[in-house]
């Protein structure tokens, strides 16, 4: 079907890929070099509104949904055919760096002006995504754009979740989507034909194993808790120990024997507290509360099942008698990608003759969401060290195109199936 007998890789264009990452990384730029765009920041939105410039300025148009997620099309000879889709998120971690997320949303757009450049004609229209709050480090879960889209997260629920401040998705969204007036209405769960998302790997096995893209096979499973442990807050030199109510010492029982738990001589599992609030912080005031997070990763099912499930217990068994609550804020199982997507990827990934290897996913993504309604895979390529949310975040401008060769060439054959 395509106009042009140029193969869309030969097209993909390198530099413009990488100054669109230094440019789009300029904004909620750190001082260390990486970025602090959160969702639904005023950052995040300025993040929106370039999107939209570089998008339209090559006549590809723009739609966004009730929460937030913003689309890019590009027409194809079939108006009424399912698109295929590309993207990712252009949100951050607090100390984020410039590729994560980004470089799937920057491919996408590549991949389209690279199919415009070459005057490739496709069958689907294709389209890529920015997903609105990847990340989940403000407003929790993660990847809640995409579940909203995916019909696996209840969308007025989404939208009382208040981050750490006390404000809610729903004071934060408007602002959000008034970046892009122009932006026609796009249905939640539109049917797509297909997705595949680039990423970079975020962990150090394809620069270990030198290997320049990963044919991502599936996603790990992940679990995240939230625990808030309620003490009583007494002198801490006039009272004794057998009078306390420590929250501290409670929460710390928790961990520990959480961590315990999770040992793994494999090193497969993951655990991390990442958050540990300790009230009211003073140091000669016996805690009061205590408020943690528990991220827990497993790829086996029985794993992911059997020792995420005894988190609540341990809790309650170590609270000695304060008040504890544990509420599970995300809970997805581990997925395995749709085996013709991947082999789309395995396809290109031969004909342009990368070295690469199969991988599972450490990270989340919203790829698993879309592997719910549509054929789905991933593509990695390495970053330096396998260091991400660190603002020292760095990616080689050549695995960034050899990735998005591949991208491009596995969403034009999807596109003409
Ligand atoms: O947490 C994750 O795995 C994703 O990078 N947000
Ligand atoms: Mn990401
Ligand atoms: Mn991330």
């Amino acid at each position: 079907m395509s106009k042009s007998n140029v193969s869309v890789s030969l097209a993909v264009d390198a530099e413009r890929l990488w100054r669109r990452h230094m440019d789009l990384a300029k904004i909620g730029a750190t001082a260390k070099g990486g970025v602090n765009r959160q969702a639904l920041t005023p950052e995040e939105a300025r993040a929106r509104v370039q999107l939209r410039d570089w998008a339209e300025a090559r006549g590809f148009s723009t739609a966004i949904d009730a929460i937030g997620n913003l689309f890019f099309r590009r027409e194809g000879t079939d108006p009424d055919a399912a698109p295929v889709v590309t993207g990712s998120h252009i949100d951050s971690q607090p100390t984020g760096g410039k590729f994560d997320g980004a470089f799937g949303v920057l491919a996408g757009l590549e991949v389209l002006e690279a199919v415009e450049d070459a005057g490739i004609v496709t069958k689907r229209p294709l389209e890529f995504v920015a997903w609105m709050n990847e990340e989940g480090g403000r407003f929790q879960p993660a990847t809640m754009g995409s579940a909203v889209y995916a019909g696996k997260a209840d969308f007025e629920e989404m939208l009382d979740v208040v981050d750490a401040d006390g404000v809610k998705v729903r004071d934060a969204l408007p602002d959000a989507i008034a970046a892009t007036p122009g932006a026609a209405p796009r249905e939640l769960g539109a049917p797509m034909a297909a997705y595949i998302e680039a990423h970079i790997e975020q962990g150090p096995l394809l620069e270990m194993a030198e290997k320049t893209v990963g044919v991502v096979t599936g996603i790990q499973g992940a679990r995240w808790f939230a625990v808030e442990v309620l003490g009583e807050e007494a002198h801490a030199g006039t009272t004794p120990n057998a009078a306390r109510k420590d929250a501290l010492k409670a929460a710390l029982a928790m961990i520990n024997e959480m961590q315990a738990l999770m040992e793994d001589p494999t090193d497969t599992l993951r655990f991390t507290i990442g958050r540990l609030e300790v009230s009211p912080g003073s140091p000669n005031t016996v805690p009061g509360r205590v408020f943690f997070t528990v991220d827990f990763r497993h790829p086996d099912l029985a794993v992911f099942t059997d020792k995420g499930d005894r988190i609540s217990e341990i809790c309650r068994r170590n609270a000695h008698g304060l008040p504890v609550t544990v509420k599970e804020t995300y809970h997805v199982p581990p997925i395995t990608f749709h085996e013709d997507v991947v082999g789309r990827v395995r396809e290109a990934v031969n004909s342009l003759g990368y070295a690469h290897m199969d991988i599972i996913s450490g990270a989340l993504h919203d790829a698993k969401y879309m592997n719910d309604i549509c054929p789905s895979a991933m593509i990695f390529v390495p970053c330096e060290r396998g260091l991400s949310h660190n603002e020292l975040e760095n990616a080689a401008k050549d695995d960034l195109a050899a990735g998005t060769r591949v991208l491009a060439e596995a969403l034009v054959a999807l596109a003409n199936a």
